[in-house]
């Protein structure tokens, strides 16, 4: 069987990886309608030895439509229930529906079971939270989890492809000479923008009454819900860095009783969708280098957190625009079709 496609923001960093993604992995496609903003109305996009028009988005657009893949921003919350209204499943990228009880939120190796529940629309949780629960998952089938401390390094990408040709063209001016133009970072509509080129910058997303990033709160949110837990206490530092488009975490974890390092790293191992690379003695673990364009996440530098017990530290990276993304929507998408869902 064959499915009716609808990428809704086909133009964006996102957008584009869906449609790599849909070629690279065979998805099931008997039509594909390719929607954006007025904007990019009318831009023509070749794809699999045939050239799509880039359609502005209507209420219209979903007629006939079986999955509507929403590559996140402000379209997604006016869109998506036309396309449920039209018949259609909508994987949304955006934060618009994700704590919403009425939606799943799901990573399809963590919780693909809340995908049944769905009225219509399935959340794709936020990117750092979809790379930290890969590697949390497996270590809380272990032993429950209490405390998490993350601190992320967080890639332009994140920021679509205005924050990747804003990283590009800084370093550009900068090795020549020149002054570096910030427009985008850390959030384009905020008046303040700084220089991403050889700087760090803390803030991602705006702040709220607590004091921390709206990223930040997602963090602690979507954890939450995609866990089924709202015990887990989580704290969340994340942080821009100059890397084009693999996000990397520092995490810090506290069970309620004892795990063996060697159960963690058998468990990390056999996880669908994570690869170990730990070798310390042979300087082996991930780094953005290896996960950017790559479809599973890494994790390495696992170890005790001496400090405490019941305690382990690990450093997790991965492809913010595919497992961050567009890969995990589409695995949305494979797996509703494998379990005849759609
Ligand atoms: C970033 N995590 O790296 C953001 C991008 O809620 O889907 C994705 C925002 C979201 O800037």
């Amino acid at each position: 069987k064959k499915y009716r496609v609808a990428i809704l923001g086909a133009t964006g960093a996102v957008g584009q990886e869906f449609l790599n993604l849909i070629e690279e992995r065979k998805f099931p496609f008997s039509e594909l309608r390719l929607l954006a903003s007025s904007r990019s109305a009318g831009k023509k996009i070749a794809f699999m030895g045939k050239e799509y028009t880039v359609e502005e988005t209507t209420a219209d657009s979903f007629a006939g439509i079986d999955i509507a893949l929403f590559a996140g921003g402000a379209a997604s919350k006016e869109f998506a229930p036309h396309a449920v209204k039209a018949g259609a499943v909508v994987i949304d990228n955006s934060s618009a529906f994700r704590m919403d009880p009425e939606v799943p939120l799901v990573v399809p190796e963590v919780n693909p079971e809340a995908i049944k529940k769905h009225k219509g629309i399935i959340a794709n949780p936020n990117c750092s939270t979809i790379i930290m629960v890969m590697g949390l998952k497996p270590l809380y089938d272990l032993a429950k989890i209490r405390r998490i401390v993350v601190s992320t390094y967080q890639a332009v990408s994140g920021a679509g492809k205005e924050g990747m040709a804003e990283l590009e063209e800084q370093v550009a001016a900068l090795s020549a000479g020149k002054d570096a133009e910030a427009n985008i970072l850390p959030v384009g509509k905020l008046p303040k923008h700084y220089q991403i080129a050889f700087n760090l910058i803390p803030q991602i997303d705006v702040f709220m009454d607590n004091l921390y990033t709206k990223e930040e709160m997602k963090m602690i949110d979507e954890t939450k819900k995609i866990m089924e837990d709202d015990s887990l206490r989580i704290t969340a530092t994340t942080v821009r860095v100059p890397v084009y488009r693999s996000h990397a975490e520092s995490v810090n974890v506290e069970f309620e009783s004892e795990i063996s390092l060697d159960a963690a790293r058998a468990a990390l191992a056999a996880f669908p969708g994570v690869i170990l690379r730990d070798n310390p003695s042979q300087q082996e673990y991930p780094m953005p280098l290896f996960t950017s364009g790559k479809t599973d996440v890494e994790i390495g530098r696992l170890r005790r957190d001496e400090s405490t017990d019941n305690a382990l530290n690990f450093w997790i990276c991965g492809d913010q625009i595919r497992k961050g993304a567009a890969l995990n929507a589409l695995q949305i998408a494979e797996y509703m079709i494998a379990h005849e869902l759609v």
